[in-house]
């Protein structure tokens, strides 16, 4: 496979660019070779600078639901595009995308628009300490909410733990607020609240937790932490920035039916544009400038043409149908996966839940990160590597989830499940 354009572009972006990238996992990083410069993307698929196509289920690491350059994306953003960029003013299609939101989260009735997912936790965060005059997060190991200080915790054991600075410039002033437990794992959660009862202002979670590859929440936990927080009065955030409208229209609090206090959203309500919003009941919400003293604010915030794109992004996922579609690809590749490997006797194991998916060369079950860490990651590697050179683009990392899209054709699963098999039979000959 011709890399010639693509490491000539990563040379060149090396010189100007910390890594030659823009967010570190785009650098191949874990799955080492050249990460393919992309030119192009239709549809599922994804064209790099060489000339290669590809069968993409990173999807922008998940905004491109409907498939890249989507046709009534398009439309909306050409005619958004025609009326000015950025005001920094009010604009109906802010209102309108929030009331998008609004009318599919049960638990949101008021929501703030902001351009990243960080952003969006990080002032949900600061939002739920306001309310509860308390110092203190919970988070669970593993999961991530983007790159605020606080958040940025490192790999703690097996029970909940005080957070130690998971970066360098990360004060270890900021991370001792933030107490660390085992995802799934009630019983630490329980045991934190009973050594910080009331100093923890809240516990944030992916719901379904999709950055230490994908792991489903066991059967009551989530509820269990809606109870253990309405107990010590502590605020449950939902990180859905992932999950929210990508397992279901009303994202993973729909599907478990558990209302958190707080949900933060990114990735599909932008479009593939930047944009995310955090949100929650209207007492939580007023509490936020200028209506109340809690301070956030961004110059982009809102930004039309990531409305238009993300009102309609969404509008084409409220068609019947959408997510009995998406979820059926996602099934086919998980199953696909499971039953190749098989074949071939290499241990893995794989779940999808609405389009998204993941899988671990580890002979399963998952339920946390440590677990999660045990799976063979030089394997995942020679399989990243193989299924990329058969034209199959998947996340360049272990510890990712997948994403199937409204594009995905059933020849597509068909020729990504040909490239599965030729691949694990090629690692199987050279065990
Ligand atoms: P952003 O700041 O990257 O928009 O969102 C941060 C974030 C927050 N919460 C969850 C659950 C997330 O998954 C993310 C970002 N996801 C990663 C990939 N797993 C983005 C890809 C990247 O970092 O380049």
């Amino acid at each position: 496979m011709a890399t010639r354009r693509s490491r000539q572009l990563f040379r060149r972006a090396r010189r100007v660019i910390p890594g030659g990238v823009n967010s570190p996992v785009r650098a191949f990083g874990s799955v080492g070779g050249v990460p393919r410069f992309v030119d192009h993307a239709r549809g599922a698929r994804i064209f790099d600078a060489d000339g290669n196509e590809y069968i993409d289920y990173v999807g922008s690491w998940g905004p491109m639901i409907l498939g890249h350059a989507a046709p009534p994306v398009l439309r909306a953003l050409r005619a958004a595009l025609k009326r000015g960029t950025s005001f920094g003013a009010p604009t109906e299609s802010e209102t309108h995308l929030a009331e998008l939101i609004c009318g599919a989260l049960p638990s949101v009735e008021q929501v703030r628009m902001v351009s990243s997912g960080t952003e969006a936790t990080m002032s949900a965060l600061r939002l739920a300490r306001a309310v509860t005059g308390r110092s203190r997060i919970l988070k669970f190991e593993g999961c991530y909410h983007g790159h605020a200080d606080s958040l940025l915790v490192g790999a703690g054991s097996g029970v909940a733990t005080l957070g130690i600075p998971g970066s360098p410039g990360v004060p270890q002033a900021f991370t001792e607020l933030t107490v660390q437990a085992p995802f799934n794992a009630l019983d630490a959660v329980q045991g934190a609240f009973e050594r910080w009862r009331d100093e923890i202002a809240c516990v944030i979670v992916e719901p379904v937790a999709g950055n230490m590859g994908m792991v489903a929440p066991e059967p009551g936990f989530l509820p269990g932490l809606r109870e253990l927080c309405d107990r010590y009065g502590a605020l449950l955030i939902f990180d859905e920035v992932m999950t929210g409208f990508r397992v279901a229209w009303g994202g993973a609090q729909r599907l478990f039916d558990v209302k958190p206090d707080l949900t933060c959203l990114g990735k599909v309500v932008g479009g593939g544009l930047p944009a995310a919003a955090y949100g929650g009941r209207r007492e939580l919400m007023e509490q936020m400038a200028p209506e109340g003293p809690v301070y956030q604010a961004g110059t982009l915030s809102g930004n039309p043409l990531a409305m238009a794109a993300g009102a309609e992004t969404l509008r084409e996922l409220a068609r019947p149908g959408s997510y009995e579609k998406l979820g059926a690809l996602a099934d086919q590749l998980a199953t696909g996966l499971r039953e190749a490997a098989a074949e071939v006797e290499i241990p893995l194991c794989s779940q999808s839940l609405g389009g998204m998916f993941g899988f671990f060369f580890h002979a399963g079950p998952v339920h946390d990160f440590e677990q999660a860490r045990q799976a063979d990651a030089a394997c995942f590697q020679r399989f990243f590597r193989g299924m990329l050179k058969r034209g199959v683009y998947l996340a360049p990392s272990p510890f990712e989830a997948g994403f199937v899209s409204l594009a995905h054709r059933p020849a597509d699963l068909r020729a990504t499940l040909a490239a599965t098999r030729a691949t694990l039979a090629s690692i199987a000959r050279a065990r």
